[in-house]
């Protein structure tokens, strides 16, 4: 079955723990407490080969390695493999309805979630400040995101227009497509690709399901229809000149009205209106090209219309790299009366540390001045006497 959208939660790895440990060298005691190693990422890499999103399961939960711990001996810990989802070309990757990413290369690839960094040891804490640390930090905790994954496919021409007005037997008359056709509406569940036949440069078809008015909002298969025109390069709107419901030029302005207001980007696609069904026409319509699926009337003609106008390659309307990169450390300071309290992943991070208990307070009280809580909390107002309170740690401030 045809997928192009999936649900997925996916992790990065937690970074490894650092460790506190002491070699004696020369009766002198060092700190020799190796880091942990950083956590998986979560990449999406295209793979050319990949006919839609199919193979990945929906809503399953997907997890990058997390880093190993940090050892004796200045031993790091391993780093954590990354987990990598292949998608194919024309994926895009949204978290709470915002595109972060729209995957056109065959090569392009995309850290959704970069790894989490591996707690550093005691040997790594080092510094003047503190020459002999008896700390370490834990290790970032694993970063979650809840994000969907849309496909829209590549066809150089796509055939738009109502339930039924013969786009399914049109993609059989012009290609290889073993599209099914009915006498009903909604035959057409998901896209049907071919190739043209007998044409020397591949053009590749894509029939669609029918648009219904509205579509745009989401009636019908609107929406899951209308995404897939963003990665074609010509539309021919196939009318049905015996609808009951709309007339002719009220099907094309009712067929544009929903793509544009989808996107608007769209208008600048190239078009051809067709008649199809002309064999039930007492009349030709002089305004447009007419054919008849039935007795192939017009075929022909449509044909080299079609390869004029693929003589020359035309562009796609969004064929650039986009992705936008995941804000990192959150944070939030709330006051109550005279206190301070903080939160977010910037105070996760900041007091993850462990070891001796003093040495463990006064880092994380260095860390916390040298912040941009500290400067925050002084900006709001915050005066000596004033209580801070970062996760379950509460100190008095002093400024
Ligand atoms: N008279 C006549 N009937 C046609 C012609 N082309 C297609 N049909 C018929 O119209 C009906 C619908 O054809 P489909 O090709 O399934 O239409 P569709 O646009 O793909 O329909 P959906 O997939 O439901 O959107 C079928 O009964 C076809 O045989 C034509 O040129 N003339
Ligand atoms: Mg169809």
């Amino acid at each position: 079955m045809f997928v192009d959208e999936i649900k997925l939660s996916v992790s990065s790895g937690a970074g490894g723990p650092g460790s506190v440990s002491f070699n004696n060298l020369n009766s002198k005691t060092k700190p020799s407490g190796g880091s942990g190693g950083d956590g998986g990422s979560v990449i999406l890499q295209v793979n050319k080969e990949l006919p839609d999103l199919s193979h990945i399961m929906s809503n399953s939960s997907l997890k990058a390695e997390n880093g190993g711990p940090g050892n004796k001996n200045f031993q790091n810990g391993t780093s954590g493999e990354n987990l990598i989802i292949e998608v194919p070309k024309g994926t895009q990757v949204f978290i709470d309805n915002e595109m972060y990413a729209d995957l056109h290369d065959y090569n392009s690839s995309y850290e959704l979630i970069t790894g989490s960094k591996g707690g550093r040891g005691n040997y790594e804490l080092i510094s003047k400040r503190n020459p002999n640390p008896q700390i370490c930090e834990q290790g970032i905790k694993r970063k979650s995101l809840d994000v969907k994954l849309s496909y829209s496919l590549y066809s150089d021409i796509s055939i738009v227009g109502l339930p039924n007005a013969g786009k399914s037997t049109l993609i059989q008359k012009l290609t290889n497509s073993k599209a099914k056709i009915g006498d009903y509406e909604f035959t057409t569940t998901s896209p049907n690709i071919g190739v043209l036949n007998n044409s020397e440069s591949l053009v590749t078809i894509c029939d669609l399901p029918g648009l219904l008015e509205g579509a745009s909002d989401g009636v019908g298969m609107g929406r899951r229809v209308l995404k897939h025109l963003r990665n074609t390069k010509f539309i021919i709107y196939l009318i049905d000149p015996i609808n009951e419901k709309f007339n002719i030029n009220s099907q094309i302005s009712m067929l544009e009205d929903e793509l544009f207001k989808f996107d608007e980007n769209y208008q600048s696609i190239k078009k051809l209106v067709v008649i199809n069904k002309s064999d039930k026409l007492s009349t030709p319509n002089e305004e447009y090209l007419n054919i008849s699926c039935l007795n192939e009337h017009g075929i022909d003609k449509l044909v080299s219309r079609i390869q004029d106008v693929f003589q020359d390659d035309l562009p796609l309307i969004y064929s650039d790299f986009h992705k936008i990169v995941l804000e990192q450390e959150d944070y939030f300071i709330e006051k109550i009366e005279n206190q301070f309290i903080c939160s977010g992943e910037l105070v996760t991070n900041m007091i993850n540390i462990s070891g001796n208990k003093d040495s463990v307070l006064d880092e994380i009280f260095i860390r916390f001045e040298k912040s941009i809580l500290s400067r925050e909390i002084s900006e709001m107002g915050a005066i000596d006497g004033d209580t801070i309170v970062l996760g379950n740690l509460e100190f008095e401030y002093k400024q």
